[in-house]
C-alpha cells in the first residue's frame, strides 16, 4: 500500500470499502478476491499501468477469528519448552567452559524454539507414522535445541550432551551441526552450509512427487518441511528455485523462515523489513505466504479503533528500529514507537512498561504458530512459506537477547544464568543453577509423559534416519556385452559409449525403472537426445501441448511418468535433484540410481559444496561430467575447458573419480559402482569423465576388470625395460603415439599402462603406506601400483588432459623418476592438436620428457635431447600455457 498517496475524496473511499465488506462477509475471501482481480485487470486493460503491489500490511496474514483451537496443553508444553532451551543452553555454555573456543550456538535455538516445538508436539510425522515419515531439514545452527530435545525424549544420554562439539571424545560425541554422515542415525539431512538446504528441500519435494508420478511409491501426504535463517535468505541459492516449486505444485513443501531480523553481524536489513521483502519475493513466485509478526498480546491492539493509525507505525518503523525496541524495553517502546502518535499512546495506557517491553511476538506465540502451521499442511496446489518474526537470543536478556552479539554468545555469566532459570522457571537452585546442569524430570512426570504421548501419536521420534532398504537385484555385467566387445572400426567417443550404456541399463529389468538421469539442459550436446523419446522427460503436468517436433520419431516427450529429468540450465537444481535421488534408499527405502549428466566444468567448480553436502548426506550415484579434457573439448575455449574437476573429485572423500580412454573401462566401472551402492549398500558417488572426440575403442582385454577399477592396467610391456608412460583418458591417444614415435626414431621400446584413476591408486597407496607404518613388526602390505610398477625401476612419464597436480598424486608411490604431464593454464579455443602442442602434452612433448629423462638416468647423451627438439620443431622460444 503506497502510504503516501492521499485521499482526495474519504466518502467515496469508505463507500468501497464498505462494498468489499459485504462481499467479504457474504461471499467470503474468494469472491473478494475474484472482483479485486477483475477491477484491477479492467483497469489495466483501459491503459491503467498499476504496480503489482507484492505486499500485505505489516501484520499476520490469518486474523483472530480464523484461527483454530488449539489443542494442546498449553501449560506443560511451556514447560517442555523451557526445559529444552534450558538444556540447549546448558550444552553450549559447557562445552565452551571445558574447552574455551569449542563454539556452538545458544541464540538461535532460543529464537526458534516455539517454531520447533510446535512442530514436535503437534505435526512433524515420524518414521512409524502409517503415511511415512516427514522430512525436516533443521537450521544448522539450531542443533543445540534438536539434541536437547532428543536428551529429554531419552535418545541422547547426559553424557552425549556432554561431548557436544567433541565427537573423539571417549563414547563418541554430538556432532557440531546436522552432519548424517557423522550421526547417521540421527540426522538426514545436512543444512549447515547457508543456502543449500532451502534449494536441496524444494528438490526434494519435487523427487516426491516424480516417484509418486512415475508409480513408485503411494501419495501419503508426506510433508518437507525447511527451517531457515532470515539471513540464510539472502544466498542465492536460497532463492533460486522459488518459482520452480509454484511451477511444480509442490504442496508437500513448508517453508519456515525464522526472521529474528538478525544474522551473524548485525540486522539482516537494519533500514528496512527483511519480512515484507522475502514477502514479496515468495509471493512473486506464487507461494502461499504466513506471516506470523504479533502476538496475541497484540490482537486487542490491532483490532482497537486506532487501528489504522496503529498500522500507519507500524508500517513506518524499519527493523532497525524494531531490534531497538527488544532490547531496550517498555518505556522506550512507549515513547518511540507509540509516542509518535499521541493517540497511539491512549491505547496502550493500561499497559506498564514491563508488559509493554514483553509484549510477544508472533514467533513466540503457540496459538500463532499453530494456525500457521494448521493452515500450511492443508493447502492445496501451491508451497507454503512461513514468515515468523521472533527475537534473536530470546530469553537471554541482557546476555544477548537481540543484540548484535548474541549469534556469537557462548557464555553465560552467573547472574546471566539465574535470570534465565528464572525467565522459564527451571526447577534448580541458586547453587545449582550457576553450574549450568541438564536437567531431566523424570520419566513418569507429566512433561515426558506428555512429550512421548505426543511423539507416539505422530509415529516416533526425530530426526532419525532410515539405514534399511528395500532389496533390489543387479543385473549381470553380460548385460554391457556389446560394449566390452569394442567399436570395430567405428570412431565413437567415450560420451557416446556412455550413452548406448545408459540406454541398455534402463531397458533392464532389475534396475531399469530405477534410473534417473537427471541433466541441465545439456542432452542434444552429449547425444541423448533419442532418451527423450524413449524414457520421456518427467513433467508434473504432463504435456499440455503438441511440440514443435511430434511429427518426428525422436520428438520432445514430456509426461507425467517420465523418467528423465531435465533440470533446465541449474546445476545447482540438477546435483539436488542427484540427491534427492541418491538418498532415496533412506527416505523412501528404495534404491535410485541418478546419473547426472553434465558439463564438467560447470560441475565441482560451481556446485562442489552441493557435492560435500552429498557426501556428508549419504548420497549414491554417477556425477557424469561430459565434454571433459582441457584439450580435448576443443572449440569452446577458457571457462568451458575443465582441466582440474579431478583436483576436486581427490580431495572430496566419497568420490571414486575416474577419468575413462575405453568404451569397456566405463561399463566396468558403471557396473561396478551400481554393485557397491545396491548389493553393498556402500555411501559412494562415482565420478567419471567422459569425453567427446572420435577414435576406436578396442575390445576388453583378459583379466583387466579388477585393475580397471583399481586404477591401473597394463596396454603393452616392453622386452627391455627401460621407460614407463603412463597414459589417462583421452590422451591414452598420445600415449601411445609416442610409444610408436620412441620405437621407430629412437629405437625405445616403452612400457604402457593405462590409469583410469590417479585418486583412487593414491588413497590406496597411501592406506597401505599407512598401515606398514604402524604394524613395523608385520609383513607389509603391498599396493596396486606398488605391485603393478615395482619390478622395474625406471623412469615414468604420465599424461592427462588434467592439471599436472592429478597426475603428480601417485609420484611418491612411484618406484623411479617421476614426470608428469599436464594441462595446467587457462584454456583457450583451437584444433585439439594444437591445443594439446600449446599445453606441452603431446606426442612429441611426451617423447622429448622421455628421452630428457633417460638422459638424467645417464642412458642416453644430452644431444638426443636436442635432436627430438630438432626432429618435432619443439620452439624453446614458445611461452608457457601456465604464464600466458
Ligand atoms: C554458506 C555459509 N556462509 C556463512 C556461514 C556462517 N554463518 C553461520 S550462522 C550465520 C548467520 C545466520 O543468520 P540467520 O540465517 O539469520 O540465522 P539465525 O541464527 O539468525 O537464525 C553465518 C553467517 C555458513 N554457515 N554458511
Ligand atoms: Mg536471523
Amino acid at each position: 500500500m503506497n502510504q503516501n498517496k492521499r485521499d482526495i475524496d474519504p466518502e467515496e473511499t469508505q463507500e468501497w470499502l464498505e462494498s468489499i465488506n459485504d462481499t467479504l462477509e457474504v461471499y467470503g475471501p474468494d469472491r473478494t478476491q475474484y472482483l479485486l482481480e477483475r477491477l484491477v485487470n479492467f483497469a489495466q486493460e483501459r491503459g491503467a499501468r498499476l504496480p503489482f503491489n507484492i505486499n500485505t500490511p505489516f501484520i499476520n496474514t490469518i486474523k483472530p477469528k480464523d484461527q483454530p483451537p488449539f489443542p494442546g496443553d498449553r501449560k506443560i508444553e511451556r514447560r517442555i519448552k523451557s526445559l529444552v532451551r534450558w538444556n540447549a543452553m546448558a550444552m553450549v555454555v559447557q562445552a565452551n567452559k571445558k574447552s574455551p573456543g569449542i563454539g556452538g550456538h545458544i541464540s538461535t535455538y532460543a529464537s526458534a524454539a516455539t517454531l520447533y516445538e510446535i512442530g514436535f508436539n503437534h505435526f512433524f510425522k515420524g518414521p512409524e507414522h502409517p503415511s511415512g515419515p516427514d522430512m525436516v531439514f533443521f537450521q544448522g545452527h539450531a542443533s543445540p535445541g534438536i539434541y536437547a530435545r532428543a536428551f529429554m525424549e531419552g535418545r541422547l544420554t547426559e553424557n552425549q550432551l556432554h561431548n557436544f562439539r567433541r565427537e573423539l571424545s571417549p563414547g563418541g560425541g554430538l556432532s557440531s551441526y546436522p552432519h548424517p554422515k557423522l550421526m547417521p542415525s540421527f540426522w538426514e539431512f545436512p543444512t549447515v552450509s547457508m543456502g543449500l538446504g532451502p534449494l536441496m528441500a524444494i528438490y526434494q519435494a519435487r523427487f516426491l512427487h516424480y516417484l509418486i508420478d512415475r508409480g513408485m511409491v503411494e501419495d501419503n501426504d508426506r510433508k518437507v518441511w525447511a527451517f531457515l535463517g532470515d539471513g540464510e535468505m539472502d544466498e542465492p541459492e536460497s532463492k533460486g528455485a522459488l518459482t520452480l516449486a509454484t511451477r511444480e505444485g509442490l504442496d508437500n513443501l513448508i517453508f519456515v523462515v525464522n526472521c529474528n531480523l538478525q544474522r551473524l553481524d548485525g540486522p539482516v536489513r537494519g533500514n528496512a523489513k527483511i519480512i515484507q521483502e522475502l514477502e514479496g519475493a515468495f509471493r512473486g513466485a506464487g507461494w502461499n505466504v504466513i506471516k506470523i509478526i504479533w502476538g496475541s498480546d497484540w490482537d486487542p491492539l490491532l483490532s482497537h479503533e486506532q487501528k489504522d493509525l496503529l498500522l500507519k507505525r507500524i508500517e513506518e518503523v524499519v527493523d532497525g528500529d524494531l531490534l531497538k525496541y527488544v532490547v531496550e524495553g517498555g518505556g522506550y517502546i512507549r515513547e518511540h514507537f507509540f509516542g509518535k502518535y499521541p493517540e497511539l499512546l491512549k491505547i496502550i495506557e493500561n499497559i506498564d512498561d514491563k508488559s509493554l517491553g514483553k509484549m510477544r511476538l508472533g514467533g513466540h506465540d503457540p496459538l500463532k504458530v499453530y494456525a500457521a502451521y494448521s493452515e500450511a499442511i492443508q493447502r492445496k496446489g501451491v508451497p507454503t512459506v512461513i514468515l515468523a518474526r521472533t527475537i534473536k537470543g530470546y530469553g537471554l536478556g541482557e546476555a544477548g537477547e537481540g543484540r548484535n552479539i548474541t549469534h556469537q554468545q557462548k557464555k553465560l555469566n552467573e547472574e546471566e544464568l539465574l535470570s534465565f532459570r528464572d525467565r522459564f522457571n527451571v526447577p534448580l537452585t541458586d547453587k545449582q543453577a550457576t553450574q549450568a546442569p541438564f536437567f531431566k524430570p523424570p520419566e513418569d512426570s507429566e512433561e515426558i509423559q506428555y512429550l512421548k504421548n505426543r511423539r507416539k501419536n505422530l509415529g516416533g521420534f526425530l530426526p532419525a534416519r532410515n539405514t534399511e532398504t528395500k532389496k533390489m537385484e543387479i543385473p549381470d555385467i553380460s548385460i554391457f556385452q556389446e560394449i566390452m566387445e569394442g567399436t570395430g572400426e567405428r570412431e565413437i567417443s567415450t560420451t557416446m559409449a556412455f550413452v548406448r550404456l545408459l540406454t541398455i541399463l534402463t531397458k533392464d529389468k532389475k534396475v531399469g525403472k530405477h534410473i534417473v538421469p537427471i541433466i541441465p539442459d545439456e542432452a542434444r550436446t552429449f547425444g541423448m537426445d533419442p532418451l527423450f523419446r524413449q524414457l520421456g522427460i518427467y513433467a508434473h503436468r504432463g504435456q499440455l501441448y503438441d511440440p514443435v517436433d511430434s511429427d518426428q520419431f525422436l520428438y520432445y516427450k514430456e509426461e507425467k511418468d517420465g523418467q528423465i529429468i531435465e533440470e533446465g540450465i541449474s546445476e545447482a537444481g540438477a546435483i539436488s535433484s542427484f540427491i534427492a535421488a541418491g538418498t532415496s534408499y533412506s527416505n523412501h527405502k528404495m534404491n535410485m540410481i541418478p546419473f547426472f549428466i553434465y558439463y564438467s566444468m560447470f560441475g565441482f567448480q560451481r556446485v562442489w559444496d552441493f557435492i560435500w553436502a552429498a557426501g556428508d548426506i549419504c548420497a549414491r550415484g554417477f556425477l557424469i561430467g561430459g565434454t571433459a579434457g582441457r584439450t580435448t573439448l576443443n572449440g569452446e575455449g577458457l571457462q568451458h575447458q575443465d582441466g582440474h574437476s579431478h583436483l576436486a573429485a581427490a580431495a572430496t572423500p566419497n568420490i571414486k573419480a575416474y577419468d575413462l580412454a575405453y568404451a569397456y573401462e566405463i561399463a566396468t566401472i558403471i557396473h561396478h559402482g551400481i554393485k557397491e551402492m545396491v548389493q553393498n549398500k556402500e555411501n559412494v558417488i562415482y565420478y567419471l569423465t567422459l569425453e567427446n572426440e572420435n577414435y576406436v575403442h578396442p575390445p576388453v582385454p583378459e583379466n583387466v576388470s579388477v585393475d580397471i577399477i583399481k586404477g591401473l592396467y597394463k596396454i603393452h610391456s616392453s622386452e627391455k625395460p627401460i621407460l614407463r608412460l603412463l597414459g589417462s583418458g583421452p590422451l591414452m591417444g598420445e600415449a601411445l603415439a609416442a610409444a610408436d614415435l620412441l620405437k621407430k626414431d629412437w629405437g625405445i621400446e616403452p612400457g604402457i599402462w593405462n590409469v583410469t584413476s590417479f585418486s583412487e591408486l593414491r588413497r590406496e597407496a597411501e592406506e597401505v603406506e599407512r598401515w606398514n607404518l604402524i604394524h613395523p613388526h608385520k609383513t607389509p602390505r603391498v599396493s596396486h601400483l606398488e605391485s603393478c610398477l615395482s619390478k622395474h625401476s625406471v623412469p615414468t612419464v604420465a599424461v592427462s588432459d588434467y592439471v599436472k597436480m592429478v597426475s603428480e598424486q601417485i609420484g611418491p608411490y612411484v618406484p623411479g623418476p617421476y614426470y608428469a604431464l599436464g594441462t595446467d593454464g587457462f584454456g583457450r579455443s583451437d584444433t585439439r592438436e594444437n591445443l594439446r602442442h600449446f599445453f606441452e602434452v603431446d606426442r612429441y612433448y611426451i617423447v622429448l620428457t622421455a628421452i630428457r629423462a633417460l638422459v638424467t638416468e645417464g642412458n642416453l647423451d644430452i644431444k638426443v635431447a636436442e635432436e627430438v627438439i630438432k626432429k618435432y620443431n619443439i620452439n624453446p622460444e614458445k611461452p608457457s600455457p601456465i604464464t600466458l
